[in-house]
């Protein structure tokens, strides 16, 4: 029975040492409740660091047994491997750069050896266990590597990974000297997951920029694998939350706490301690708050608890320090005998105390520099069982592109946090419940088993994508007995795509004549009486007549709008019209003015606009727009816009390569058919053909063909073993 496999850099488990004697605890964090439902059953499995360094062989058995019990398998780690590889290029490396606090980066070869290092023993760990038909989930960025090196010796499982952290902008990423192997690591998974929209694209423009590999609706074509990437926001175990805001232990702890602090108004904030969580700012945004309104001192308190964290890392030390020190001057200043400003804990407490002070805020200040989600403030909803409670949410944590009806505030905007401040405190309770209900809705709907249900989903619908469209590669071997195949035959009919497919692919289109190799494999094919080759492209009619004069071939021209048997007239299969190319081209030739580089190729009965020489990006982004222009304008006429390899062609819309094919195949009986292209266009070819056809793609894409080579040589080598007497 196949077995899904989680991967992550910590378990989820806590394991302390004690008297000698180990103590394991559950931990209560919302990836092990969501993926408890998974990795408990049957075989499946959690690959993870135990979170303590562990020197003692027996000390290692008694652990890896005792997990082994709970369906999770140990990754050791050496007390160097975790300063370089977790505290090191994970959180001082890696943790800044994606939440672009560049000025904290530390680039050291050191710590990127270190990182591989522990990848490779994830990976290693992970190649132990797992067997054809498996699923594999890996989570966040201390094992951006992990996929692909598992990926290099399992080439066939199903692997999918999610980022927990944002992905940042191109001009961030960019600046890691290791910028591509982490890339490259990254897309050894078949479907990769973010928690916003925002960080997916940032990803593809990477992708784009660093790989040179585009994307179709989040899809992208890798080493002949079809990848994909989507947007699946991370949500929360919402009936958990509410339950445990019910219990008796927190109803009995809101009144405890009530006691000791007094029945002010109360402000809640709840984080680890990390510069990226924004703690000074929106201590700053009370202290103006408290000097701008002094009509609301002794009315409101501060409860801000700071979770301890990476304190060790000095950033982090310092950053601790700067906190205690703006406590002390906000409590110092505003303090009165019978009121505190700012309740300040460091420490974490059980999940019935946080349920009682999210019971008890009457506003949540959750104000992230950046936050890839951010789980809090989710917890804080789903926690107000009577609705009341207002939401200041910074714009930069991803949980705001979900919950519009908070307060979204600038954390960098001091004035906008203490208007906003103000607003949450004058709320009235009808807009406050109006805003919680429809949070609420949102939360239960987006919880953390749909999360888990629907990434599993696009893993295996992207799975069974590729295995769909699986070719086989040539080998030589292969190749051999094809050929031989095709030489037995006594009558092949040839179909042969003609840019990146007999010739490679030139800046300049019109450089693309036919060399001095690729004429002689066109004349040794054509003499052969048992060959009928037809040249199948989308070329204009003129050219490909110019170039294959010498030929005795057949053509098929723009994409099977012109035909011509050899030395016959040209025709076209179904009649035709260009009235409105006139009005297209206008438009065209406006895109080329706003666009250096592009031009328009004009043929019969069709336009072309070309980007290859366009700034990477602005061609991207004017093909969108261009599109988008068209659909308008050809909404009433017979055509079609197709988005090639760097182009946009529109041409009518009765004709296409498989049309044009289907009645060369009708009308030349022949043993074996023979089809060979590279780009999507093709496609419609391939389909065409008779199923027992030997069909070839050429280059890394997926395909409907049988077979796929490398690119146009090997086309070449194949065609020319064809000749060979
Ligand atoms: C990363 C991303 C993303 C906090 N204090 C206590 C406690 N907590 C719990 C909260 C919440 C969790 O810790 C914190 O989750 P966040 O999402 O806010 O933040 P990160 O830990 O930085 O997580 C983040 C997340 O991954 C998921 O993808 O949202 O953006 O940075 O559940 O309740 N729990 C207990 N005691 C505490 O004192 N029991």
């Amino acid at each position: 029975m196949p077995k899904t496999v989680i991967v992550s850099n910590r378990l989820p488990i806590k394991i302390k040492e004690e008297h000698q004697k180990l103590t394991y605890q559950p931990s209560e964090g919302g990836l092990a409740t969501g993926l408890g439902s998974i990795y408990k059953e049957g075989d499946n499995l959690w690959v993870g660091w135990p979170g303590l360094a562990v020197n003692k062989n027996d000390q290692k058995q008694e652990i890896t047994k005792k997990l082994a019990s709970e369906n999770m398998k140990p990754v050791f780690l050496s007390t160097s491997e975790i300063e370089d590889f977790y505290e090191g290029f994970s959180n001082e490396t890696l943790w800044p750069n994606f939440h672009y606090f560049n000025q904290y980066v530390i680039y050291d070869d050191e710590l990127w050896k270190a990182y591989q290092k522990v990848n490779r023993k994830f990976a290693k760990e992970i190649e132990n266990v797992i067997e054809e038909g498996d699923t594999l989930w890996i989570h966040d960025y201390q094992l951006l590597l992990v996929p692909q090196m598992v990926r290099e010796s399992k080439p066939r499982i199903s692997i999918g990974f999610f980022l927990h952290i944002p992905f940042p902008s191109y001009e961030s990423f960019r600046l890691l000297p290791w910028r591509r192997e982490l890339l490259h690591g990254m897309l050894g998974s078949d479907f990769l997951g973010f928690h916003t929209y925002d960080d997916m694209r940032h990803f593809l423009s990477s992708v784009n920029r660093l790989a040179g590999l585009g994307n179709a609706n989040g899809q992208v074509n890798v080493d002949n694998r079809k990848v994909m990437v989507d947007a699946l926001p991370m949500g929360i175990d919402f009936d958990k939350y509410a339950a445990s805001a019910a219990s008796p232990d927190t109803l009995a702890r809101e009144v405890r706490y009530r006691t000791s602090i007094g029945d002010h108004k109360l402000m809640l904030s709840i984080d680890r301690l990390d510069y990226s969580k924004g703690i000074p700012q929106r201590l700053k945004a009370f202290e103006s708050f408290l000097t701008d309104h002094p009509e609301f001192r002794e009315k409101v308190s501060f409860l801000m608890i700071v979770v301890p964290s990476r304190d060790t890392v000095p950033k982090y030390k310092q950053l601790k320090e700067e906190i205690d020190l703006l406590v002390g001057r906000i409590n110092g200043n505003f303090g009165r005998l019978n009121w505190t400003p700012i309740h300040y804990f460091y420490r974490s407490f059980p999940l019935p105390a946080l349920s009682a002070f999210y019971r008890m805020a009457h506003v949540a200040l959750v104000t992230p520099m950046r936050d890839g989600m951010n789980l809090v403030c989710k917890e804080y909803i789903a926690s107000k069982l009577d609705k009341k409670g207002v939401l200041i949410l910074s714009e930069m944590a991803g949980a705001s592109k979900e919950l519009s009806d908070a307060i979204i505030i600038n954390p960098n905007d001091l004035d906008q946090m203490v208007a906003a401040i103000h607003e949450a405190l004058t709320m009235p309770e009808k807009e406050q419940v109006e805003r919680m209900e429809i949070m609420q809705e949102s939360i239960k709907r987006y919880s953390i088993h749909q999360w888990v249900r629907l990434f599993m989903e696009r893993l295996k619908y992207i799975k069974s994508e590729q295995v769909g469209l699986q070719t086989r590669l040539l080998d030589q071997e292969l190749t051999n007995t094809l050929v031989e195949k095709c030489k037995s035959a006594k009558s092949r009919l040839i179909f042969l795509d003609y840019d990146g497919t007999l010739v490679g692919f030139n800046t300049n289109p019109g450089d693309s004549k036919p060399d001095k190799e690729l004429r002689g494999i066109l004349k040794a094919l054509t003499s052969d009486p048992k060959n009928k080759v037809v040249i199948i492209s989308g070329r204009g009619r003129q050219t490909l007549e110019d170039w294959m004069v010498d030929f005795p071939v057949d053509i098929i021209a723009e994409h099977g709008v012109w035909n011509r048997k050899h030395n016959g007239e040209w025709k076209t299969l179904v009649k035709l019209t260009d009235s409105w190319k006139a009005d297209i081209l206008k438009l065209l030739e406006g895109y080329v003015n706003r666009t250096p580089g592009s031009f328009v190729e004009k043929k019969d009965y069709s336009l072309v606009w070309h980007y290859r020489k366009v700034e990477t990006g602005l061609g991207e982004a004017r093909t969108r727009e261009l599109t988008s222009h068209l659909k308008y304008l050809t909404s009433d006429k017979d055509l079609q816009v197709l988005e090639g390899d760097m182009v946009v062609e529109i041409k009518n819309s009765q004709v296409n390569k498989g049309k044009a094919a289907e009645v060369w195949v009708d009308r030349n009986p022949t043993e074996l058919v023979m089809a060979i292209g590279d780009d999507w266009t093709d496609e419609d070819t391939f389909r065409s053909v008779p199923k027992d056809a030997v069909t070839i793609k050429v280059g890394g894409t997926s395909s409907v063909a049988k077979y796929s080579v490398g690119s146009y040589l090997d086309v070449r080598r194949i065609l020319k073993e064809l000749t060979k007497k």
